[in-house]
């Protein structure tokens, strides 16, 4: 008698952790990078939030860690069809630095923006309520330059596009606009449970 790990016709069960078209990389970390890597050196970082806030707001290094810490634990998806389980990344909660920027009554939309220019956009319910977070560690240890050290941003229920390595800034928008792979026919939201890799998925 198969057991309950088994599937129809004794296929092992698919894990339920493992969206629609995607495979478990186990402990690979593929690089998916447009643009040349840049070194970027912590007492240069600076992360700023702007557009239809408040108060516009710039964390240095030291300002950023001095907020209250924030960690994911769990899974993250890229639209070439990797997983990973069990990440543990840590930082701060983005509704950390909004909570200081305050977004305006106008504001639906955030466009991420990297130091390198590289820039992806989001819905703004989709940063806030702990869904979304600025880290600078993965696995207790800084995070690697090739993964967006010193700091980059982490949407982990969005495949990973959205999470702008060398991350440098979020400005709040009224209107949708397209950041660079979403110009370049990548969905605009990009719900890997719902498969939303291209436009018009
Ligand atoms: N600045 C920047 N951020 C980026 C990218 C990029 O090319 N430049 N690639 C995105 C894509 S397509 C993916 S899948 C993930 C890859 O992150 P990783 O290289 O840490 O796996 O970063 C996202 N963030
Ligand atoms: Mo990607």
């Amino acid at each position: 008698m198969p057991g309950p790990t088994r599937g129809f016709l004794g296929r092992r069960a698919r894990d339920p952790r493992l969206p629609p078209g995607q495979y478990d990389v186990g402990r690979d970390w593929p690089v998916l990078t447009a643009e040349p890597t840049p070194r970027i050196a912590p007492e240069t970082w600076s992360i700023t939030v702007d557009g239809k806030v408040e108060t516009p707001t710039t964390w240095t290094w030291d300002e950023a860690h001095a907020l209250p810490p924030s960690e994911y634990r769990g899974d993250i998806h890229c639209v070439t069809t990797w997983s990973k389980f069990d990440t543990q990344f840590g930082g701060v909660s983005v509704d950390t630095l909004l909570e200081a920027a305050r977004p305006t009554a106008e504001a639906h939309f955030v466009m991420a923006t990297s130091k390198t220019g590289y820039t992806t956009n989001l819905p703004l319910e989709h940063v806030t309520g702990g869904k979304a977070w600025v880290v600078w560690e993965f696995d207790g240890k800084p995070l690697p330059i090739e993964h967006g050290g010193p700091v980059r941003l982490l949407v982990p229920h969005l495949y990973f596009w959205k999470s702008a390595k060398w991350i440098s800034r979020l400005t709040l928008l009224t209107r949708d606009q397209q950041g660079f792979w979403e110009q370049n026919g990548y969905h605009d939201l990009g719900d890997p449970w719902r498969q939303q890799r291209y436009q018009g998925d």
